[in-house]
């Protein structure tokens, strides 16, 4: 059986990837890491777990040769929002993190580090429809930027040393479980909340934002797939995958179809920035094309599947 660690497990893909990585491994093999934020209850009662900083090598050398790792999963990062208001403190962790977890990963034979790209590796000179897996990568945010270096990083990486890396380029994430946090698509989980607490909500994006978007259960799917598929399946280190792209509005007008009474008022603030420097719409093609990704929620299944699950655990 593999032995997997999960770096960053108390954020919001990482609680629900040791869970979901757990049912395929064992809750035994599967090691959830965090530094700041506290883990959940649903990762410590089931399964092995420590404090864990990427910043520091001597700690990620003990736990990956002690624990005979052969999955990394690096989740720690600073995302776009917060990335702006601490661009030094956002390169620390989101690179010098990662370049610690490569050269200790490569040092001890990890068989496979998977590290989330983001669609912020894209920049204002990218085009904005459809965008294609190999295109221009401008970004214009320090989170960009360091997507764009950890691309090249992990890269480097298996091309000198053999180590397989793999990246997804995510788009806003949206789920039920933990709340993300500083990022510019947050807007589309907090709405949901707010909808079902409090029947209104200010948006911090204009109505007609346009954004690539992946409901938690595919994001999922697509680390397991990048642990377990075939490596002579991956053509590239880094992919483009999607689930859907939608405009606030037209989140707002689906929510509505469940809560008639969601009022939403739209004050834009520095995020529309952010936003407006991303696609709209993503291509995935050659994730689908070569390994296989084939995601399984579009608005409407998304919308309805958030609203049930957060209103019973609103409740
Ligand atoms: C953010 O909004 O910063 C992230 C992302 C798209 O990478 N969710």
């Amino acid at each position: 059986m593999k032995r997997v660690l999960v770096i960053g497990a108390g954020g919001q893909i990482g609680s629900e990837l040791v869970p979901f990585l757990r049912k395929k491994y064992g809750n035994e093999n599967v090691i959830a890491t965090g530094r700041r934020t506290k883990l959940p209850e649903t990762i410590t009662e089931h399964g092995p777990w420590m404090y864990l900083d990427a910043l520091n090598q001597d700690s990620l050398k003990k736990v990956i040769y002690e624990k005979s790792i052969d999955i990394v999963y690096h989740m720690a990062s600073i995302l776009s929002a917060t990335g702006e208001k601490m661009p030094q403190t956002a390169w620390d962790i989101n690179i010098n993190g990662l370049i610690n977890v490569l050269e200790v990963s490569r040092r001890y034979d990890v068989e496979r580090v998977i590290w989330p790209s983001s669609i912020a590796a894209f920049g204002p000179t990218t085009p904005r429809e459809n965008t294609p897996n190999e295109t221009i990568l401008q970004p214009t945010t320090m989170y960009g930027i360091t997507k764009v270096a950890g691309e090249l990083l992990a890269e480097y990486y298996f091309k000198k040393y053999g180590l397989l890396t793999l990246s997804m380029r995510l788009p806003g994430i949206i789920s039920s479980e933990t709340p993300p946090g500083g990022g510019t698509t947050d807007y589309a989980v907090e709405i949901f909340y707010e909808a079902i607490k409090h029947k209104k909500y200010t948006c911090f994006l204009r109505e007609d934002t346009m954004l690539p978007m992946l409901y938690q259960p595919d994001c999922l799917q697509c680390h397991l797939d990048f642990a377990e598929k075939d490596p002579s399946l991956f053509k590239r280190h880094v992919y483009n995958v999607t689930g859907m792209s939608f405009t606030a509005g037209e989140l707002v007008a689906e929510i509505k179809k469940h809560i008639p009474e969601l009022k939403v008022e739209y004050k834009p603030d520095f995020r529309q920035e952010i936003a407006d420097s991303w696609p709209k719409s993503i291509d995935d093609s050659l994730a689908r094309k070569e390994w296989g990704w084939n995601p399984k929620y579009d608005l409407a299944a998304m919308t309805k599947d958030m609203i049930e699950k957060l209103s019973k655990r609103l409740k």
